[in-house]
């Protein structure tokens, strides 16, 4: 059946190989899927939620436009625009904010990690961050949002918000809420320091993960270094309990193969992790590296950038402009 897609990535830098397993993988197999509609959104709006410097904001909105096309988005078969371009995000966010309940913004644990200790000083809005989500997945009425694991709270605040809007205004099925798809196997890739914390773009050390950008030297020597453990590679999946670094690396060496992780325990079991590195390291180099060049090559051509980005903003905001003129009729405006 034919699915309304959209997601969106963050435009803050050091796009990594969890954003592309994850989500940015997903997304082009949801575009070549047929009769799919897909918008995918470069949330510059999201990103200002931490302090971000404007001219890297700037390079970082094109160059996470760049990554969508060089891992296979293609402008004429899904809609890609970034979130500011389009007003009726940041209009439908605020009367969404008048739905959202504190109590279920209270229980969102992003926040709780990404605000710290110190959750005083945290922004407004990061603390509202999900409603945003929840307004930009809805003006395009999504069914479907790929996302990875991490996302998977914020879309269930989102299918709250809109049951809430629909009986409280009495309008059945208006806001559609929609369903995640996150990948069934490694939907969570883990930092390559430490298999119980994310891969993450904020991390403050570069060997934590594998950058969309990075030289194949660099693959290699970050893969060299990522920590295992003492133990020989298993041949099943039980044996993987409690041994989080070796699970992410073979869950990785699946995913970027395609293959169920019990093929790759065949193919390793009993070997050490320096022959399986080798080969994980070759996988990464074939998958990466053309992407990487592709983005290099995008990125020397910034007006090609910015005008496959506005012309994305024109169709989107003809969806999403008639979505919040609904929505403002629908409340009382
Ligand atoms: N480690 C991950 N494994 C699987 N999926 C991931 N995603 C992010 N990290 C992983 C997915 O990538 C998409 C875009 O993410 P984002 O940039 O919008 O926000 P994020 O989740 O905050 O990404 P980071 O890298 O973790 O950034 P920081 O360090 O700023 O917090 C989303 O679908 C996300 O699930």
């Amino acid at each position: 059946m034919a699915k309304k897609i959209f997601s969106g990535v963050q435009p803050t830098g050091n796009l990594h190989l969890g954003n592309y397993l994850g989500a940015i993988k997903n997304f082009v197999e949801l575009q070549n899927e047929k009769d799919n509609d897909c918008i995918y959104c470069v949330v510059d709006l999201h990103a200002i939620t931490l302090k971000q410097d404007p001219k890297e904001l700037k390079n970082n909105i094109r160059e996470t436009a760049a990554t969508f096309i060089a891992s296979g988005l293609n402008p004429n078969e899904s809609i890609l625009f970034n979130q500011s371009l389009v007003p009726a995000h940041s209009e439908g966010s605020w009367i969404l904010s008048c739905i959202g309940r504190m109590g279920w913004l209270n229980r969102m644990t992003q926040f709780k990690e990404k605000a710290g200790k110190d959750k005083e000083k945290a922004s407004v809005g990061l603390y509202i961050y999900p409603i945003l989500m929840a307004a930009d997945i809805m003006l395009y009425d999504a069914t479907h949002v790929p996302v990875g694991d991490d996302q998977k709270q914020h879309l269930e605040l989102c299918r709250d918000i809109a049951q809430k809007f629909n009986n409280d205004y009495k309008v059945n099925d208006f806001l559609v809420p929609p369903e995640p798809l996150i990948q069934k196997q490694f939907s969570r890739i883990m930092s390559l320091k430490d298999g119980l914390k994310k891969m993450s773009k904020s991390d403050a050390s570069d060997l934590s993960r594998i950058n969309l950008k990075d030289s194949n030297d660099s693959i290699i020597n970050k893969i060299k270094k990522a920590k295992t453990d003492a133990n020989p590679i298993p041949s099943n999946i039980e044996e993987l309990e409690n041994r989080p670094e070796a699970e992410n690396l073979i869950g990785i060496y699946s995913n970027l193969k395609n293959q169920n992780i019990d093929v790759t325990l065949k193919e390793f079991g009993g070997k050490n992790f320096s022959e399986f590195k080798n080969n994980l390291s070759e996988q990464l180099i074939d998958k990466i590296s053309p992407i990487a060049s592709e983005i290099n090559k995008l990125l020397n051509n910034s007006d090609y950038l910015d005008k496959i980005l506005l012309t994305g903003a024109e169709k989107a905001n003809e969806i999403a402009e008639k979505k919040v003129k609904e929505i403002k009729k629908i409340i009382g405006f």
